[in-house]
């Protein structure tokens, strides 16, 4: 397929996954509207239909809680095709939701789709929604500044071997039966395994019997683990947040003190010993025991860290395509298996933003490369053995198509 059919194709997914103001990720396998997939399919649309890409984040916010907390899946319409669905979630909201958020991204994406579309009445619209979310990840995921997850899930990054540390200490004594969907959409092989599900519904559970109390959550909960992702993510989101202030009139001071609180936390998740910020269990002050992708997004945030840099390039360079998952060196390498060790296209078009910001051409052009190969020969796959380049979990998805419109195809233009 030529670079222009491509295109076409990626188009022809986004407007195939819309189901009416939002996109679901994937047929079949993600049926409803999930956080951070929204976000990205929001930029992809901005490459073709500005109206449509401020839609899908009006839609995403439309299911805001009281709290500010965007909830990682919104189910606007019944589907048996997925588990956990709302009656496991109990959350009670309208429309029905999780319990638990996902990557704030929304304000580093709306901001690009502001550059490329100019829309500012939609952008000012959307402002009090972002900084209401910002605050809720402050008030209730942010312990001095290290920002949290309760949830694997939360994360998006689910079966992170960053999270094997937490998870260990989960019981699940209480889970009894249940019937995964997920395994009937694709290989097995490629998913989290039972004993990683057992645990994801002991902490879902958890937060069903709490009311989803966030206090209760937060303080006492099964499960909280620093994420450095998230940190980096949010140092930048309140930094594009300060900017898209600036641009409004409004005042910049508020995102700005959540980006500095945040990145000066940064040493509470600084591993010695593998020289990277890192997941950190905060019930025991257990480290993760290899570098993920999660400490490369600190090329978004513009952290700046020799020593670190060092040991993301051997990572960088231990794959042939994007940035793995998980480092090769480690035990737990596993190519094909979930965050395990691929490599996941939207996260390269979020380091590829900061390389962008930061003026690191060469890199930032590296990555489009590596990334651009995985979908001419693979296709929209969810993601890519990052080895071989075998394409894996869910085909004709939204954010692998959007980010080739945004950001990879070589009709992007600037990220
Ligand atoms: C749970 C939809 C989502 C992504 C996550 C990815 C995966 C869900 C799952 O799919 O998570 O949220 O059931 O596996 O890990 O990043 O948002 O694409």
């Amino acid at each position: 397929m030529t670079d222009d059919a491509l295109d076409a194709d990626a188009r022809a997914i986004l407007t195939g996954n819309d189901k009416g103001g939002y996109t679901i990720p994937t047929e079949g396998l993600y049926p409803f509207q999930w956080n951070w997939d929204s976000a990205f399919a929001a930029w992809g649309f901005s490459t073709f239909d500005a109206d449509r890409a401020w839609t899908e984040l009006d839609t995403l916010f439309s299911a805001q809680w009281d709290t500010g907390m965007v909830p990682h899946i919104i189910f606007h319409k019944e589907d048996d095709g997925y588990f956990p669905g709302p009656d496991v979630w109990g959350t009670g909201t309208t429309p029905a939701s999780s319990g638990i958020s996902q990557p704030p991204v929304t304000a580093i994406l709306a901001r690009l789709i502001h550059e490329r579309t100019g829309d500012t009445e939609r952008l000012r619209a959307l402002y009090p929604h972002m900084l209401a979310f910002h605050r809720w990840w402050r008030d209730w995921r942010c312990v001095n500044g290290v920002a949290c997850v309760t949830h694997p899930w939360e994360s998006g990054r689910d079966n992170c071997p960053d999270w094997d540390p937490g998870m260990a200490n989960v019981d699940t004594s209480g889970v009894g039966d249940y019937q995964r969907r997920d395994t009937g959409h694709v290989d097995a092989s490629m998913r989290p395994g039972k004993e990683d599900y057992d645990r994801y519904l002991a902490i879902v559970y958890y937060g069903r019997e709490h009311g989803w109390d966030q206090a209760k959550i937060l303080h006492e909960g099964p499960f909280l683990m620093a994420d450095p992702a998230i940190q980096f993510i949010l140092i930048r989101a309140n930094r594009d947040l300060a900017a898209i202030a600036e641009l409004l009139g409004e005042d910049p001071s508020e995102p700005r003190a959540m980006a500095d609180e945040i990145e000066a936390a940064l040493p509470e998740i600084w591993n010695e010993e593998l020289q990277a910020y890192c997941a950190r269990d905060m019930k025991t002050g257990e480290f993760a025991k290899a570098i993920s992708s999660g400490a490369a997004l600190g090329l978004l945030a513009g952290v700046e860290n020799a020593a670190m840099e060092q040991k993301l390039g051997a990572m960088w360079d231990r794959v042939t395509y994007g940035i793995p998952s998980n480092d090769p060196a480690a035990d737990s390498f596993d190519p094909r298996r979930y965050w395990r060790g691929p490599t996941w296209p939207v996260v390269n078009a979020l380091i590829a933003v900061g390389l962008s910001s930061a003026g690191r051409t060469t890199e930032e052009a590296r990555l489009r490369r590596e990334t651009a190969e995985l979908i001419r020969n693979g296709g929209f796959f969810e993601y890519f053995d990052p080895i071989d380049g075998t394409a894996c979990g869910g085909d004709r998805f939204t954010w692998t198509a959007a980010i080739w419109l945004a950001w990879a195809s070589p009709n992007a233009g600037e990220a």
